[in-house]
């Protein structure tokens, strides 16, 4: 395929994508709107200066984490929280994607909105997907409930105890939890681990930012810990700041991992797309799963990630397909509609020929 064949080809492919954060996720249009609707960001000047600070030039992981702090001081109430789920996932549907999974640190707001209704503001608009997305697009959307590491174990015992309940009440929509948050704080293993486990026993599927920076102690942990899916995965290759060890134990472990090849280069934690820990993963046939972390913050879409490592690693379609059903495998959608992703799948490629 030549260059803007990819591009074309990639826009078309009916995607899935695993790891989107949804306040990382905004786009310029929809902080804009939120602004307006905030009087005491809604001057011109102060709409410009938010937005044009919330896109990461290439800078660094600390510099990135700032980003989020833009982004909460608009989705400060229900309505708020639900136009930016409801704008999210239209731009992933118009992007061609087939399946979304969004992922969310509950917030409250005193006064204002407690950690249950801010769930409750996400589950209700994707509840409501069919009426917003229009006729001629097809979307099927998850939701994985966050805890943030930097935030204090009660904070996470919360966030636990809520996703179990949002589970035991929307158990097709809120399917598991996910751990983020700036990987230089908390201690994960012994204040946060434990937590996650209650969330597995109550049927929670677990995903896992793991090894964003070195941290052999950790990252061993959360390789063991067998979670369904890991983040990033940055530093687990000895060449990257890993061991030969820990590259082994996350090997055999087989666990897909959420590969996020712009969100990687632009925090400089890789230092270019083509020293990707993609490329070993690839020629190892470990499972992964293409994904864009902060389409918002990194300035990118899931067509424009799998443009990158189409043209990074020389993917053809066949193979460009293959990420897909990688993707698609590692998913936490039920049996059904992973049969229906996959049959879709199939009809496009008989289609393309
Ligand atoms: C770790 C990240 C992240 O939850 O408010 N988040 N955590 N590594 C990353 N790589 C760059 N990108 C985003 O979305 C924003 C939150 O997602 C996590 C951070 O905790 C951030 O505050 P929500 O919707």
């Amino acid at each position: 395929m030549d260059t803007s064949d990819v591009e074309s080809f990639c826009l078309r492919l009916p995607k899935v994508e695993l790891h989107a954060h949804l306040n990382g996720s905004l786009s310029e249009d929809t902080l804009r709107v939120l602004c307006m609707e905030n009087p005491d960001l809604s001057s011109d000047e102060k709409i410009n200066a938010l937005i044009s600070s919330f896109h990461l030039k290439n800078r660094s992981l600390e510099e990135c984490f700032k980003k989020f702090d833009i982004a909460h001081a608009v989705t400060i109430n229900p309505a708020a929280v639900k136009k930016a789920t409801k704008d999210v996932i239209s731009d992933f549907a118009a992007d061609g994607v087939a399946y979304l999974e969004i992922r969310t640190t509950p917030r409250s707001v005193p006064g204002v909105m407690s950690k249950r209704e801010y769930i409750q503001a996400v589950v209700d608009t994707i509840k409501d997907v069919p009426s917003f997305i229009g006729p001629n697009k097809f979307i099927v959307v998850k939701l994985l409930l966050s805890v943030n590491r930097r935030e204090s174990p009660a904070e996470a015992e919360e966030n636990i105890r809520e996703a179990i309940v949002a589970n035991a009440a929307h158990p097709d929509i809120v399917v598991g939890v996910d751990l983020s948050g700036n990987p230089k704080c908390g201690n994960v293993v012994q204040d946060i681990l434990p937590l996650f486990t209650q969330a597995r026993i109550s049927g929670l599927k677990i995903a896992l930012h793991c090894a964003e920076i070195p941290n052999e102690y950790e990252v061993e942990e959360m390789l063991k810990y067998n979670a369904d899916r890991l983040g990033h995965g940055t530093c687990v290759h000895p060449s990257h700041g890993g061991t030969e060890r820990l590259w082994k134990l996350f090997l055999d472990s087989k666990t897909p991992l959420e590969v996020c090849l712009t969100s990687n280069v632009k925090c400089k934690t890789v230092e270019s797309y083509e020293n990707h820990h993609l490329q070993h993963l690839l020629q190892l046939q470990h499972p992964f799963a293409i994904s864009t972390d902060d389409k918002g913050v990194f300035s990118t879409t899931l067509s424009k990630e799998f443009e990158l490592a189409a043209k990074t690693f020389n993917l053809s379609a066949l193979e460009l397909c293959h990420c897909i059903e990688m993707a698609i495998h590692a998913s936490f959608a039920s049996t059904d509609e992973k049969k229906q992703l996959m049959s879709e799948l199939s009809a496009f490629k008989t289609k393309e020929g």
